[in-house]
């Protein structure tokens, strides 16, 4: 059975549904991650950042939920979550895999984790602008990429749009986000994602 440290709300969200989709048996290890929090030593052994998703399989741990669900996504094919290997759509599904993760997360924490970039308070705020300005740049491009194509990557369904829509859920315009309805090609595919089964239990809609 998969076990997977988890808090609600994180991006351990994005493999949660992952698991769903595919319907395999799956525990969730519940994680308290708070910045004040001491971290479970278990979570540490596997992931020394303490942060949440990790993915335990028997001996097997991992950690990056996109790594996670990619990896689940080739465990699992006959769930046809991701283009197979011999697949060109697999180019285009991979970079829009990892993309988020190394852009739009960090334009995230520059909100959630201001700390980590700044020296102090004092640049606290300007922090936290630039955060809100990348998000809308960011959303932009993503947003621009999608055009009219029916799913984030080609024609079809996969575990890139159940990661565009966990991005979507970390969108605070009360913290100077912008509005996911600023982007209307994402907008159109995060609210056909929302309408999963499986989107629906792990984000409480
Ligand atoms: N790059 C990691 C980032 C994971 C991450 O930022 N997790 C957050 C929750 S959304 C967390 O556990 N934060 C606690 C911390 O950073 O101390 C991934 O994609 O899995």
């Amino acid at each position: 059975m998969y076990r997977l440290f988890y808090a609600e709300g994180s991006a351990a969200c994005g493999p949660r549904v992952v698991l769903e989709e595919i319907g395999a048996p799956y525990a969730l290890i519940a994680t308290e991650i708070g910045s004040d929090k001491p971290r479970d030593p278990e979570l540490l052994a596997h992931n020394p950042n303490g942060w949440v998703p990790v993915l335990l399989d028997g001996e097997m741990a991992m950690h990056e939920a996109s790594a996670i669900s990619i990896f689940l996504a080739d465990r699992h094919p006959e769930s046809a979550l991701a283009p197979a290997v011999t697949d060109s759509a697999r180019g285009p599904y991979l970079q829009w895999m990892v993309y988020p993760s190394n852009t739009p997360q960090i334009a995230y924490q520059l909100t959630y984790h201001w700390a980590r970039y700044c020296g102090g308070e004092e640049a606290r705020a300007s922090v936290q602008q630039r955060s809100c300005e990348r998000l809308r740049e960011i959303w932009g491009f993503i947003d621009s990429a999608i055009g009219e194509r029916p799913w984030f990557v080609g024609d079809h369904f996969s575990v890139a749009d159940i990661h565009l829509h966990m991005l979507s859920t970390w969108l605070s315009p009360e913290m100077g986000h912008p509005d996911i309805a600023e982007f209307p090609h994402a907008a159109r595919i995060v609210a056909k994602v929302a309408q999963r089964p499986s989107v629906r239990l792990v984000h409480g809609l």
